[in-house]
């Protein structure tokens, strides 16, 4: 391969190289990966470079270094690792997240992480210089989406974390034979990541100087001096951002959701939705329900192929919120976790002192000493401030490839995806949504379901714990243009689609006056089949000021067939009034938010939220100050 033979970086990867990983590289006679690959060995300067294929032995040979280097330590069950992120380092970071952007766009940004990108690379210039000294980078190539498809999006990433590279391999395609079928000059998203300097547990010490910077114009993103996955690892969050970006220039969409397909096995059929939560809201135990099947829990890439409604999961894994998962509430991945075998990287939970991983919300006894994301954990440490530090963290994670799961959908990986035909929005409110409501139609669904979203803030996001967030469609920390064009993009991209997917809004954490929450966490199943038995056309339902409810007699069969459950009208009544104070501050709140986050927010979207907050409150005048489910008639 004589071209790339003689690239200014052939020297400088010769040295750094072994022959088998040079020979790697030029084998795919791919000049950017050359020159991306030459230009951070030469910024980042580590010692050695190592280039994986797909093959296994270059998983293993990922697997055995960063348990050879402490990045994971053996945990008691055969494949079973532990990583611990440094304290303070145990979920996405946006003081320190920036989307790189052109200075005449940042006034457009609005709530979006944004800097001028000469700066923001300027900076990471400093940072990254000489930050891989005395380590091994290792470039692996991935793709998002299934390989050599019409989703198919390229990655390769540099990292001097074996951990990192680890997940990668996890929870993404394997990409090497990809790139080697790619057209000259086809584009391929590029992730730099660096630990940094490393205290002698293996933490990122330079915390002050995390960065994650996604340059949206060159489709790189740099991210240093962390190790938590949200942070690091390239293919997820990093790339998300800037498929988001190409995919509004494009046409397609890509969304923070997940994507799982409803059994109804009476009927013979399987029916996918798609559903997007914040953080924390129930999302991987909705993809993960008991009787259905999943096909992804995290990102989605839609397209129309053909007139159709399409959707792939972009990964290969879960990258899942361990806290609360139990026998009871998530059965499937309780048991999945509890498998020998199967390759999984715990992350942020106790080590018992039988080198087994325990977690808040096991739904088992803890041991009262152990090692934990705090180093040393015994019962009553506390933090300097005198506050109890808990055993695991409640973002501490498991990270698994979705092939151990017994309930995988067959059609996963599919190369043209699976046709979509319901939509879910999911926040967290205790007093305001519904548990399942249903929009008129699309664009409706956008506006007043989707930009409407709002959710209390969790662990997953380094900052305060319980606040009410806007959150429009769960997507507000990975939106990377300005709000506004997301949300047409979103609206037109159904023009062309022959059966456009129903929207639905639903809440799982009603509460009643003393606390408790109102169904149990199971409940979602039957949400769910009442939404399937819908876009079926089997079930009518109720008009309400923004959609349609389930009739009490369908949910009563449902919790009977589903559970052997009697479901109570008085709690049906609880569950599905519609609250007309709380819609309108709501509301208020959405018109307050978009008023500063989106400068481009069309003024046809303030006029939708506007006139439906006034039609609350002259039904006030009629209804008081809540709708009984069935009361409601639209003039
Ligand atoms: C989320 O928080 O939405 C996650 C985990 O999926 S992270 O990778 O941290 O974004
Ligand atoms: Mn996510």
């Amino acid at each position: 391969m004589p071209r790339l033979d003689n690239n200014r970086f052939a020297p400088l990867l010769k040295d750094k190289m072994s022959a088998e990983s040079y020979r790697k590289l030029i084998e795919l006679d791919n000049e950017s990966l050359f020159m991306f690959v030459g230009e951070y060995t030469e910024l980042c300067e580590p010692d050695s470079v190592y280039i994986c294929d797909d093959s296994d032995e270059d998983a293993e040979y990922i697997r055995q270094n960063s348990l050879r280097g402490g990045e994971e330590k053996p945990l008691a069950k055969k494949g079973h690792t532990i990583h611990y992120d440094g304290y303070d380092d145990q979920g996405r970071a946006p003081g320190a997240t920036k989307n790189l952007v052109a200075k005449e766009l940042l006034p457009l940004m609005g709530a979006l992480l944004a800097k001028e990108r000469e700066e923001g690379l300027a900076e990471m210039r400093e940072i990254l210089k000489g930050i891989m000294k005395g380590k091994q980078a290792i470039v692996k190539l991935n793709c998002e989406g299934p390989t050599q498809s019409p989703f198919s999006i390229a990655c390769a990433q540099i990292t001097d974390s074996f951990y990192v590279a680890h997940s990668e391999d996890l929870l993404y395609r394997r990409g090497y034979e990809h790139f080697r079928h790619m057209a000259p000059g086809e584009r391929f998203f590029r992730f730099v990541h660096s630990a940094g300097r490393l205290d002698e547990n293996g933490n990122s010490i330079d915390l002050d100087k995390r960065r994650i910077y996604q340059d949206l114009e060159d489709f790189i993103v740099l991210s240093a001096n962390n190790q938590y996955a949200g942070n690091s690892v390239g293919l997820k969050k990093h790339a998300m951002r800037l498929a988001i970006k190409l995919s509004g220039t494009q046409g397609w969409l890509c969304e923070h959701m997940f994507v799982m397909s409803v059994q109804n096995e009476k009927k013979g059929r399987s029916t996918c939705f798609c559903g997007a939560f914040p953080s924390a809201c129930g999302k991987t135990a909705t993809a993960m329900l008991p009787g259905e099947k999943i096909i992804g829990d995290d990102i989605a890439y839609f397209r129309n192929i053909n007139g159709e409604f399409r959707a792939v999961n972009v990964e290969n894994g879960i990258f899942g919120i361990i806290k609360d998962v139990n026998a009871d509430d998530d059965p499937l991945i309780f048991k999945t976790l509890q498998t020998p075998g199967d390759e999984i990287i715990f992350s942020n939970v106790l080590t018992g002192p039988d080198n087994e991983p325990y977690w808040l919300g096991m739904g088992v006894d803890h041991p009262v000493y152990g090692w934990s994301y705090s180093g040393k954990w015994f019962e009553g440490k506390t933090d300097e401030q005198n506050n109890p530090i808990p055993f695991a963290h409640s973002n501490a994670r498991y990270t698994l490839r979705l092939g151990y799961l017994e309930n995988i959908d067959p059609a996963y990986n599919d190369k043209n995806g699976v046709v979509v035909k319901g939509i879910i929005y999911g926040g967290r409110d205790s007093d305001t949504s519904v548990p399942i409501e249903e929009s008129p139609d699309w664009k409706s669904g956008i506006i007043l379901k989707a930009c409407t979203l709002e959710s209390e803030t969790t662990s997953a996001v380094i900052g305060k714990e319980g606040e009410l967030a806007p959150q429009p469609m769960a997507n507000l920390d990975f939106i990377s243009y300005p709000i506004g064009a997301y949300i047409t993009n979103n609206i037109r991209f159904v023009e062309g689609i022959e059966k456009v997917p129903r929207i639905y809004a639903v809440n799982y954490f009603l509460r009643d006056e003393k606390g408790h929450f109102l169904t149990h966490k199971l409940a979602k199943k039957v949400w769910l089949h009442w939404a399937e038995q819908r876009i079926h056309n089997e079930v009518d339902a109720y008009r309400t000021p923004l959609g349609f409810i389930p009739k009490y007699e369908d949910l009563k069969s449902l919790f009977m067939e589903i559970f052997g459950e009697d479901f109570s009208e008085a709690l049906y009544k609880k569950l599905f009034k519609f609250r007309i104070d709380p819609w309108i501050a709501k509301i208020s709140r959405t018109v307050r938010f978009y008023t500063h986050a989106a400068p481009d927010c069309p003024k046809e979207y303030f006029d939708i939220w506007k006139s439906t907050a006034h039609k609350l409150t002259a039904l006030k005048e009629r209804y008081g100050r809540y709708i009984e489910p069935g009361a409601y008639r639209e003039k």
